[in-house]
């Protein structure tokens, strides 16, 4: 059995002291027997997130890192430094990472692997265009990310990645996959993924669905036994709705 992840995507969003008053919002609520609950900040705002969340069973992720542990590379973040905070999870390969910051199969698979090093738990994003879609690449497109990413990982590392199943036309533009189409995509990510490292990995590793997912739809993801969660962006930025979100996720 695989527990559920709703995993908010904050994105460039919330000042430190609109991240706190969020936790003290949904504390309680948003903590829900059986599934996990992750907040994914910008980098300003996880240090007070971590404080924040204590005594409570929410988790505080980042949404990038870079794969060094330190050196000169003005601007970055690496996963030692997010180690030292207290973070859990880290976003990888985000397709708004991919298409505006450069970020290749390559960089994503080297973060996985900074991630695991330091102890934190890497959800890694993969997804096809509407062009890729309209010409039947999905599957293709999903199966070369999917497994870029793990690549070289130990079966134990595999099995505790999270993968988001986010296609690009679907993200924050309130179009969403149906969840039959969804579920197809991630059962053949995890059919990939146990061709390369087995069924009992492949079974554990959770796959959530992204792309304008709502408290008025989740449920109808959640129905389907391959779907593990749901990474959520405009839709976890308010209290009311993350609640309604990590609910539909039971
Ligand atoms: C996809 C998603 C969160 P939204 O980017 O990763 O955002 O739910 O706003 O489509």
């Amino acid at each position: 059995m695989r527990t559920p992840i709703i995993a908010g995507n904050w994105k460039m969003f919330k000042t430190v002291a609109e991240a706190t008053a969020f936790i003290q919002e949904v504390k309680g609520k948003a903590e829900v027997d059986g599934v996990e609950s992750v907040i994914c900040a910008p980098y300003t705002s996880l240090p007070a997130l971590v404080q924040a969340v204590k005594g409570t069973t929410l988790k505080v992720g980042a949404q990038n890192l870079h794969w060094e542990d330190s050196g000169a590379f003005t601007g970055e973040i690496s996963g030692a430094m997010l180690k030292d905070l207290g973070v859990d999870y880290v976003i990888i390969g985000h397709s708004e990472r991919r298409a505006y910051f450069a970020e290749t199969d390559e960089n994503v698979n080297k973060k996985v692997h900074a991630a695991f090093k330091h102890g934190l738990l890497p959800i890694v994003c993969v997804g096809e265009s509407l062009e890729e879609r309209e010409a039947g690449k999905t599957k293709d497109v999903c199966r070369v990310q999917t497994e870029a990413a793990l690549q070289g990982l130990s079966a134990e590392q595999a099995a505790q990645v999270v993968v988001a199943y986010e296609p690009i036309w679907a993200i924050g533009t309130g179009k969403t996959s149906t969840a039959q189409d969804a579920a197809d995509v991630i059962g053949y990510i995890r059919e990939r993924i146990s061709a390369v490292f087995g069924g009992e990995v492949a079974g554990k590793v959770r796959i959530q669905y992204g792309g304008s997912v709502k408290p008025n739809n989740i449920r109808e993801f959640m129905q389907k036994e391959d779907i593990d969660g749901a990474l959520v962006g405009g839709a976890s930025l308010e209290p009311a709705s993350y609640v309604q979100l990590v609910e539909g996720a039971r």
